[in-house]
């Protein structure tokens, strides 16, 4: 059985924690609120944190951009070592750390795991991107001149994360920022406040063993933080995960000032089943994709668009593993789904069974909140599967739950644009061994998302790509590949060797 506690202590949280941290600096004001965190396994307070207030965050800026000053004079592959021991650090906590995250948070204790192990991913990536920020050079029209570009770091970034995947989405961020020369601000979500504040006590004895100063990782707790970051010119960069609706208004605000932002918001993703599936492997995909995290993955599985002939007996099938689902405990290793993040999640996940029906779902596996002793959080609930046609309003809401939605198609075409048929655009994927099938869905003509895997389920990226999807997805990109980019300001640079100066464009000026 799991020590929590010992779980706490190992990871520096205390009863009562600060709300705000420019590495190894903890304080609040002295006028702070709290934010209590209760884990959705059991009900019980694990521990609160302070609320930081507007004093607490102009002290956390003016040692971030004194930090800034410093950290962009350092060579990248210094930097790139900072985030080396970083990795290894997370090394040696990831047992502690994907504990607390399964307990805070509720998903499985492997999945607490896989989040760990993706920051450990991260790290690594960008440890060799460190020696690898490459700039173009280009050929001048001008002779005796040369033109290359430049990739320099852009300051104080801001990370506003979500409760889903409370220490991976920072560290892709955050992991990339560093290298890129940026310092980072984070805004965790304030229903897991404490794996945020276990993470920054990583970094900052990491920190603190090579003599940095403050300010390259700061923490601030508390929803208003949000809201200053979005409207302060200091911070160049905002990377927001999270809702459509408060991603919205983030990028409205930060655009408003100029200011760039990262947005990765909802998802609604589907999965075709091709009468040429492989049905053993497309019947684990779906169900892991759908009922993995509780179905709170912004990559979660919402949707499959099975093919006509196999439709029933793919349902039957289907109806048949959720039988086998053991729903409980995530830290214990036997169970398959864990609760929702809290009550409210309860709520919006029956409102939208309710809501499916009054638009005419038809339920093959019913739904419910479950309660007795074990389920005495009031957070678990039954994942449930639905028929229904992709118009319905609530098929094209993304319901952070575990809701499977059935839908039947004919041809491929049909299929790709139900899938295509909703407003957001992150993941999606086809299972079928025809390779016609397979390449029209991966063409242009085929899936409009970020994301889009053949013969892989919809969830469970992997960091080496960018992640990230189109539409009201919001169009950022993190993680992998040249996601690096966004964190940085791109400089063109001509560099004249000649003893004349001619003019582009062939331009003729005498004086
Ligand atoms: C998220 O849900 O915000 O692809 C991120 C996945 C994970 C990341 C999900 N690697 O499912």
């Amino acid at each position: 059985k799991t020590n929590i506690s010992s779980v706490l202590k190992n990871l520096g949280i205390q009863e009562l924690n600060p709300a705000y941290s420019t590495g190894n600096h903890w304080a609040a004001s002295s006028n702070a609120k709290t934010i209590d965190s209760y884990s959705p396994v059991d009900g019980k307070k694990i521990a609160s944190v302070q609320v930081a207030t507007a004093d607490d965050y102009e002290t956390v800026m003016k040692k971030a951009e004194e930090a800034f000053v410093f950290w962009r004079g350092l060579p990248a592959p210094k930097r790139g070592e900072i985030v080396r021991q970083f990795g290894d650090a997370l090394r040696e906590s990831k047992e502690d750390l994907g504990t607390l995250v399964s307990y805070e948070m509720g998903k499985s204790l492997q999945e607490g795991f896989g989040e760990v192990q993706e920051m450990i991913d991260i790290c690594d990536f960008a440890v060799g991107l460190s020696r690898q920020l490459y700039g173009l050079t280009m050929h001048s029209e001008r002779p005796n001149h040369r033109m290359y570009e430049q990739w320099h770091p852009m300051g104080i970034v801001g990370i506003i994360s979500a409760f889903n995947f409370p220490v991976a989405v920072w560290s892709w961020n955050t992991a990339l920022a560093w290298v890129c020369g940026n310092v980072c601000v984070w805004k965790p979500s304030s229903k897991t406040p404490l794996c945020a504040v276990a993470c920054q006590h990583i970094i900052a004895k990491v920190l603190k063993a090579n003599d940095m100063p403050e300010g390259i990782s700061s923490l601030l707790i508390g929803n208003a933080v949000g809201d200053m970051m979005n409207n302060d010119k200091r911070i160049p960069l905002v990377s927001f995960t999270g809702s459509t609706r408060i991603g919205r208004m983030v990028s409205t605000a930060v655009a408003g000032r100029f200011g760039r932002s990262i947005l990765e918001l909802g998802g609604n993703n589907a999965i075709i089943i091709s009468k040429d599936a492989d049905i053993e492997m497309s019947i684990i995909g779906a169900v892991f994709g759908a009922v993995g995290t509780a179905g709170q993955r912004c990559t979660s599985t919402r949707r499959l668009i099975i093919h006509e002939d196999i439709y029933e007996d793919f349902k039957n099938r289907l109806v048949k593993a959720y039988g086998q689902l053991r729903i409980g405990d995530p830290l214990d290793q036997h169970n398959h789904v864990g609760p929702l993040i809290d009550v409210y999640a309860a709520d919006m996940y029956t409102d939208a069974i309710e809501k499916g029906k009054k638009e005419g779902a038809r339920f093959v596996v019913e739904g419910g909140i479950l309660s007795g002793d074990q389920y005495s959080s009031g957070c678990y609930v039954k994942p449930c599967v639905a028929e229904v046609e992709n118009h319905y309003e609530i098929v094209q809401e993304e319901t952070f739950a575990p809701i499977l939605y059935l839908i039947k198609y004919k041809t491929l075409e049909e299929a790709i644009a139900l899938q295509n048929g909703v407003p957001q655009g992150l993941s999606s994927a086809i299972m079928t061994l025809n390779l016609r099938e397979a390449e029209q869905f991966l063409s242009a003509a085929g899936s409009d998302c970020g994301i889009a895997n053949v013969n892989i389920g919809t969830s469970g990226a992997e960091i080496g790509g960018a992640f990230g999807g189109e539409k009201e997805t919001g169009g950022g990109r993190e993680s992998g590949s040249d996601a690096w980019k966004a964190y940085m300001r791109r400089q063109t640079n001509t560099i004249n060797y000649a003893n004349t100066l001619p003019l582009a464009q062939g331009i003729k000026f005498d004086l």
